[in-house]
């Protein structure tokens, strides 16, 4: 953690339902008895957590056994502590359950999700007027953040650098199907005031976005103090530094909490299939009435989704994406399963399966 970072335990005294303990934690954690404490994982550095907890904050090392089992606990988690203050350390040794788990799929060979915050509420889905604006990343930011069980929020940051911020929230309007848009601007406080629906007491929301976006400023005007560094070059690209490098969960005046992010650089789709049956619904929809069942709306004869396209109503780029999407879920996929072995083959053969398959999780 940096020096311009306040530390928690400087924070006025919080109890464990200021951070979002439930009953239902209570419940779960109830079978630990003795010298346990439970909190919420604030910060992670490599192998060093910070948890809040009642009324202040610890630093902890994780559990041999959940090392093993691979279980690291993400910024966001509510966990059990082993306290054990003549080591001078506490231990993380246990994670309760989680109500959602915001990951992308990894860019590394290995494939598997990359878990992002834990027991999300609500996710901003950071973007800002000019060069960031891009329907297409955005798409992929929706399509993990409906697989993740958060409620997606789509928000345009930089208004004060727009001509004209009502037409840009406009267009993303349209591909976004019913998720609210919502511009502002962090450094003016533009529109701010209408975040405040999802800033409840109690409930938790990540930022997310491209680097440079302007999470960490956001953060700060809702702290009401810079309590996060943020960059000062005047022209950010994609290719620029992050600035924050790594997750933290901060309680804003209002009792919300909210997790900064580094800036993701990629976007990986993971395994979120369901994600994108909740991104593209009009897609799928229309897909119910291709005479194939495994149509890839490519050439097929009798494809509605081509059909629609050739008739205007719905845009060859927005089926591209989804065809995108398709692929890489299916790529993923078959890496989790097979390795990269045999790839190249198998891969193409499983797109038509793979739609099928997105259509039954539509709406779960
Ligand atoms: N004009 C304008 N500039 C902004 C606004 N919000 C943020 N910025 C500027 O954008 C730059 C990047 O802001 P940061 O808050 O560091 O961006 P970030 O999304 O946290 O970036 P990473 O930490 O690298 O992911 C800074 O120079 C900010 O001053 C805004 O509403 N309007
Ligand atoms: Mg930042
Ligand atoms: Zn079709």
């Amino acid at each position: 953690m940096n020096q311009s970072t306040p530390r928690c335990g400087e924070d006025p005294p919080y109890t464990l339902e200021d951070f979002g303990w439930t009953e239902e934690h209570e419940r779960a954690f109830s079978k630990y008895t003795g010298r346990y404490l439970a909190g919420r994982v604030a910060c992670r550095q490599k192998t060093v957590w910070e948890v809040l907890i009642d009324g202040g904050s610890v630093t902890a090392g994780i559990s041999g056994a959940l090392r093993k089992l691979g279980r690291f606990p993400a910024v966001g988690d509510f966990v059990v502590l082993l306290d054990q203050p003549e080591a001078g350390a506490s231990t993380i040794v246990d994670i309760l359950p989680q109500k959602t788990c915001f990951a992308r799929g990894s860019t590394g060979r290995e494939g598997g999700d990359q878990v992002i915050a834990a027991n999300i509420d609500t996710v901003f889905i950071v973007t800002a007027a000019g060069h960031d604006l891009n329907a297409r990343r955005i798409e992929r930011y929706l399509a993990i953040a409906h697989a993740s069980g958060a409620r997606p929020v789509i928000v345009i940051n930089k208004s004060d650098l727009a001509d004209d911020p009502a037409t840009l929230a406009d267009e993303l309007a349209s591909i976004s199907s019913g998720i609210p848009v919502i511009p502002i601007s962090a450094v003016s406080g533009e529109g701010i005031d209408r975040l405040d629906p999802y800033l409840a007491p109690r409930t938790t929301i990540a930022l997310i976005g491209s680097s440079g976006v302007g999470k960490s400023t956001l953060i700060n005007r809702l702290m009401g103090r810079p309590v996060q560094d943020t960059s000062h070059t005047r022209d950010y690209d994609d290719k620029g530094r992050h600035t924050t490098t790594v997750r933290q969960l901060f309680i804003l005046a209002g009792g919300a909490l909210m997790i900064d992010n580094p800036g993701l650089r990629e976007v990986g789709i993971g395994t979120a299939s369901a994600g994108i049956a909740d991104t593209f619904p009009e897609i799928l929809e229309l897909a119910e009435n291709c005479r194939f069942s495994d149509c890839r709306h490519e050439e097929e004869p009798g494809c509605a989704v081509q059909a629609a396209v050739a008739a205007g109503t719905l845009s060859a780029a927005r089926l591209e994406s989804f065809q995108r999407l398709v692929q890489e879920l299916a790529f993923e996929r078959d890496k989790a399963e097979i390795g990269l072995v045999r790839l190249e083959k198998k891969r193409w053969k499983a797109i038509g399966k793979m739609q099928r398959d997105i259509g039954k999780t539509k709406g779960r």
